[in-house]
């Protein structure tokens, strides 16, 4: 087992230019020191810096992901299982991953992520570490393999895998014997990554505990992200070095959502967030936060919430599935604020996806493709004040790699779109062209009432994407005005849309 440890490795920064050539990316990810005697300015200047990886580009640009928590829990009706549970108890009687993938894939999702092994201990694959799994169940008479399905299907269906392996282990009697413990571990991981690949992410439950010798279990996090680059270098790594929890699980980015973040220490970055206040802190990125750091990285947020109060299907919960309203509210509050929306849907004890969470579902993807069919903005004549407007029409192109930008040194500007005649809409979408770093900190949205332009939309931090929704409003004309930008902005789309109306 290889125990080295896994380092922000050194890096190959392409040249950056201006929108002509939007094509640059970091090859690694690279923290940027922030020395003492920095002025404010500097560490500014430093923060534009800071760039993702093509594996967190990539992991971006999936905006909707969905996650499977599947266990003994189903048949025990609890979130947490204590390791104890017989084998026996695990027989789904109907089960179908090709459901599973269907749900999600007809509603936008491009990634699931199933839990192979929740804190139980039970693993969804035939290990060969343990006899705590499907192969002793009287599921397909111990012959059957979930995870094996689960990723036989999103191949099929042409949906990127994701696995959970929860490292807290409420069953291996190694759990506590913290190198043994860890290397049962990364045999388990090292299973997974060989046979169910290409897998795209990896998510890490930080949850600790102690183990039957009355210890707590130390993770070897580097060991463990090691065995991850290795086997699967594309997989972003959740609560590891790639890709931070959001903070909560009810769905919410933050309003200001920083995808550089400002930390203290590298020692322990996405090994072990149980420190929690590195993610679930109010502010992780301005210039105040980042004065008192040590070093920025590129960490952007994802947001996981279930569809139910629960993680696990329990019958009692049936009639608390999260309504088509409510699921809009936090796509808007996740993906609409920089981050990836990770929506759980637990199969039920048939092995399905219960039929209400899969209508909410459907109803909840057809509400979004309708929305953003149609950006009412394109076609518009479009001019700037305050900056250049070469490469305007890059804002229209619904080209993602394309981007218009004001002009060196130019941190503020209006861009005004003329519709042409007027339209009615009741969202903005505006976009930053994140290989090039976060930038915008505040900007603000204004259409023309006929006499003058008036507020519609502000916000702080735009990002990878930012969605404000607000009143339907009919104007000819309407102005994005990027008020404060830590560089010059790199805008690569903006939109109108009209989101039909939904039942509460
Ligand atoms: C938590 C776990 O304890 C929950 O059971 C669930 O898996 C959630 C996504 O992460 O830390």
């Amino acid at each position: 087992m290889t125990n080295r440890r896994l380092r922000f490795t050194t890096v190959a920064i392409v040249a950056l230019t201006w929108a002509g050539s939007c094509n640059a990316v970091v090859s690694e990810v690279q923290p940027v020191a922030i020395t003492p005697g920095d002025t404010p300015e500097q560490i500014i200047a430093k923060s534009v810096q800071v760039r993702p990886h093509q594996r967190q580009l990539a992991w971006q640009k999936r905006e909707l992901i969905a996650f499977l928590h599947f266990t003994v829990n189903t048949f025990t009706d609890r979130e947490w299982g204590e390791g104890t549970e017989d084998p026996k108890v695990f027989n789904p009687t109907e089960l179908d991953a090709r459901q599973w993938v269907r749900v999600c894939k007809d509603a936008g999702m491009k990634l699931i992520i199933l839990t192979a092994k929740h804190h139980d201990g039970f693993c969804l694959w035939p290990s060969a570490y343990t006899e705590h799994s499907v192969k002793n169940s009287p599921w397909k008479d111990g012959k059957g393999n979930v995870v094996g399905e689960f990723a036989a299907a999103c191949k099929e269906a042409g949906i990127e895998i994701g696995l959970y392996l929860s490292p807290w282990d409420r069953h291996e009697k190694t759990y506590g014997d913290s190198p043994k413990y860890n290397e049962h571990f990364c045999n388990q991981l090292r299973e997974l990554l060989t046979n169910y690949g290409p897998v795209s992410e990896v998510w890490f439950d930080g949850a600790c505990g102690e183990g039957p010798n009355g210890k707590k279990q130390v993770y070897d996090w580097p060991m463990f992200n090691a065995v991850v680059r290795e086997l699967a270098p594309n997989a972003v790594i959740f609560n590891g070095p790639d890709v931070r929890w959001v903070g909560n699980e009810s769905g919410l980015a933050r309003e200001t959502e920083w995808s550089v973040v400002g930390v203290d220490t590298l020692e322990g970055l996405g090994y072990n967030l149980e420190a929690g206040g590195r993610v679930t802190g109010k502010d992780l990125g301005s210039l105040d936060l980042l004065k008192k750091s040590k070093y920025m990285v590129w960490y952007p947020a994802e947001t996981d919430v279930s569809i139910r109060p629960g993680w696990f299907y329990h019958a009692a919960e049936d009639g608390k599935v999260t309504t088509v309203k409510q699921l809009l509210d936090i796509y808007y509050a996740s993906v609409g604020r920089n981050s990836l929306l990770l929506l759980n849907l637990p199969p039920d004890r048939r092995g399905l996806i219960h039929e209400t969470d899969a209508a909410r579902l459907a109803e909840f993807g057809k509400t979004i493709r309708e929305t953003f069919k149609t950006n009412l903005a394109a076609g518009s004549k479009v001019t700037v004040i305050g900056g250049s407007a070469e490469g305007t029409n890059k804002l229209l192109d619904g080209n993602w790699d394309s981007a218009w930008s004001p002009g060196e040194g130019k941190t503020a500007a209006t861009v005004e779109f003329d519709l042409g005649s007027p339209k009615t809409f009741n969202c903005v979408m505006v976009q930053e062209f994140i290989p090039e770093g976060q930038r915008v900190e505040d900007f603000s949205v204004e259409a023309w009432d006929g006499s003058a332009f008036k507020p519609i939309a502000k916000g702080t931090t735009i990002g990878y994407k930012r969605l404000i929704r607000f009143a339907d409003t009919t104007a000819g004309k309407v102005r994005l005005n990027i008020l404060k930008s830590r560089a010059a902005p790199l805008i690569n789309e903006f939109g109108l849309f009209l989101q039909p109306q939904v039942n509460p």
